[in-house]
């Protein structure tokens, strides 16, 4: 049987690009190389107790970590190790992590994840995720600053995630279309499963924690209500699916064609969500799949950040469900606008 693995589809594309100096190669690789040690955990998770895992030592003689801290370890490690990445912003982590060693502190990229998204889940076995941007660094040469980060989504050069669910998944974009790889738990590689994802002509699947509604703008209250209608030629009413990690939400709504929505509120006009590692690399692959993502205004890619860890409304999905939801934010919530 033929098949593709991670590594080989990220040379081949690199050879597709004779300018590429396969630094962003090396990176991706790394990451996908990370995903995989974070995989082997989170399939052990639960074990801790009945076989003396968390809060123990063990035989190495190291602590036992949270699972989140062990994945955000994971990938700093693996970020280092390649020289490409000179800092990265991560949500476990208040201040950028700048990687200064010599030939860190020259490369050319900063990257921003969140290491594992939803981890409240990882208690009742269900799905979570890895979401990571990168972007090239603003400044020449050095140790790299703040300002290598606050840059809008339009700049970024690859985002991906990795979903940890029935089976492992890893998503990735370089602005050239979008692929999804599976792990093959057996032999330890990511197969080129999902060539070229684009969202489905039609969808059926809007995805919200209507637990808020109370709390939502008017221009939610009303998209919610027409996703309920009854239309046979649209297929509404649409069917609701909300897991609470956003890469597993996304990620079925790429496969499906659903929309997925965490809004400002009135509570906290810029929603949950975190610009630079949760909506900026969902944003940049959901158009790369064909779709839109918005914060309910205008496209996120578009936001200028001023923060690392700032929070921003997303609306994403395939263009025609974000653009109805968008008209209706604008016609019945023009009060949400943050710019
Ligand atoms: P986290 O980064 O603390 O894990 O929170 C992010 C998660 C997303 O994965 C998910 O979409 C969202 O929080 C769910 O939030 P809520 O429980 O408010 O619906
Ligand atoms: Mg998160």
């Amino acid at each position: 049987m033929k098949f593709k693995t991670l590594t080989e589809f990220i040379i081949e594309k690199q050879a597709e690009y004779p300018q590429a100096s396969g630094e962003l190669s090396r990176l991706l690789n790394d990451i996908g190389i990370a995903a995989k040690f974070v995989n082997r955990e989170v399939n052990r998770a639960g074990l801790g107790e009945v076989m003396g895992y968390a809060g123990e030592v063990n035989v190495q003689g190291e602590d036992q970590k949270k699972l989140d801290v062990y994945a955000n370890d994971q990938f700093i490690a693996a970020l280092k190790s390649g020289g490409q990445c000179c800092a990265i912003g991560s949500e476990e982590n208040d201040e950028i992590i700048l990687l200064d060693s010599e030939i860190s502190k020259h490369g050319k990229y900063v990257v921003a994840i969140d290491p594992l998204d939803g981890s409240s889940n990882i208690e009742s076995n269900v799905s979570i995720g890895t979401i990571f941007s990168i972007y090239r660094r603003r400044t020449v040469r050095g140790v790299a600053t703040i300002e290598d980060f606050l840059q809008p989504g339009r700049n970024l050069v690859a985002a991906g995630y990795v979903l940890y669910g029935s089976s492992t998944v890893l998503v990735y974009t370089t602005g050239y279309g979008v692929n999804g790889f599976t792990l093959d738990p057996s032999v330890g590689l990511f197969i080129l499963s999902h060539p070229n994802m684009k969202y489905p002509e039609t969808g059926t699947i809007y995805s919200i924690n209507e637990a808020n509604y109370i709390y939502f703008p008017e221009g939610v209250k009303r998209y919610i209500q027409f996703c309920q209608e009854d239309d046979k030629a649209t297929h509404r009413p649409y069917s609701t699916r909300y897991i609470g990690s956003m890469v597993a939400d996304v990620h079925r709504n790429l496969i499906r064609g659903g929309i997925f929505i965490y809004p400002g509120t009135i509570v906290s006009k810029q929603g949950k969500l975190r610009l630079l590692y949760e909506c900026n690399p969902v944003a940049f692959i959901a158009e790369q799949a064909g779709g839109k993502a918005s914060d309910g205004f205008r496209r996120v890619l578009d936001i200028q950040p001023k923060a690392l860890h700032e929070r921003a409304p997303i609306f994403v999905g395939p263009t025609y469900m974000v653009e109805k939801a968008e008209a209706l934010m604008k016609q019945y919530s023009p009060e949400f606008r943050l710019e």
